[in-house]
């Protein structure tokens, strides 16, 4: 299978950044995703799994944004059910977090190894339907509305798509995460959290694109550019739910920097 997914250029495209287990989000993402029309498309730029699961402290740390409990299974389900029901329309990138499913190093934010904590509440079925899912997520999404999706900043130096076919992702297993930070291309695809200018330059250019679109970092107001081709989305993790935003453009349009994603038309609120 291709690690790099390839969008059409007619109808729309919605774009859902770390949800991480928020399964009232997914939902309301659904719900925009179904009245944007049959030939839409959603993607989830990774990063579905892992979130808070004690609900029994008192005080929620503001940090984490409006309070939510795990349900990362569950999410993972309802994903799988509706890219059933819209055949090709339905997509998921690979995260960090979900990585670390696959080959992918440990994760801890709210347990010390969160792969080994979500598969221990499987049997043995549900964890090999658990991988097998995530195994089939691509690295990158292009379009040639002249957009690129992924997990994180756009830092990776690549020269082309065959830069990320080659890409293998078990391997880190026990390994510290400085490790794939340290690989080249994998790395930064899944952890980086800023890219340069002239990176963020080549990365789009590489894959015939003038924007990149990405999640992984918390933007506390729903929304960062940071140059002219980086536009950082938070649509779930993290935020108070009035601030959770989510892109939506026309396949069909051109897009050619971060100036032409305007609050209220590509950069909708999750919850209104
Ligand atoms: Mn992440």
């Amino acid at each position: 299978m291709s690690r790099v997914l390839r969008l059409p250029s007619r109808g729309r495209l919605l774009v859902c950044t770390d949800l991480q287990g928020n399964l009232g989000d997914f939902v309301a993402m659904a719900g925009h995703f179904a009245a944007a029309g049959p030939d839409a498309h959603l993607v989830i730029t990774g990063d579905l799994v892992h979130g808070p699961d004690d609900e029994t402290a008192d005080d929620w740390p503001a940090l984490l944004g409006t309070r939510y409990r795990d349900e990362s299974v569950r999410l993972l389900q309802a994903f799988e059910q509706l890219a059933r029901a819209c055949p090709g329309r339905v997509h998921a990138l690979l995260g960090n977090h979900d990585h670390s499913h696959v080959g992918g190093p440990v994760t801890s934010k709210f347990h010390p190894d969160e792969a080994r904590a979500l598969e221990q509440r499987l049997d043995p079925a549900g964890v090999l339907w658990l991988r097998t899912l995530i195994s089939s997520f691509a690295l990158v999404a292009t379009a040639p509305c002249g957009v690129a999706l992924l997990h994180a900043a756009p830092s990776a130096p690549i020269d082309g798509p065959d830069d990320l076919e080659a890409l293998t992702l078990d391997g880190y297993e026990g390994r510290p995460f400085t490790d794939l930070l340290a690989t080249p291309v994998l790395g930064p695809l899944l952890w980086s959290r800023m890219a340069r200018d002239h990176e963020a330059e080549r990365f789009v250019r590489a894959l015939g694109t003038e924007v990149a679109i990405y999640g992984h970092d918390l933007v506390r107001e729903g929304w960062a550019k940071d140059g002219p081709r980086q536009l950082c989305v938070s649509t779930s993790f993290g935020l108070v739910d009035a601030a959770k935003t989510y892109v939506e453009l026309d396949l069909g349009a051109h897009y050619h920097s971060v100036d032409d994603f305007h609050e209220g038309v590509e950069l909708r609120r999750l919850h209104h």
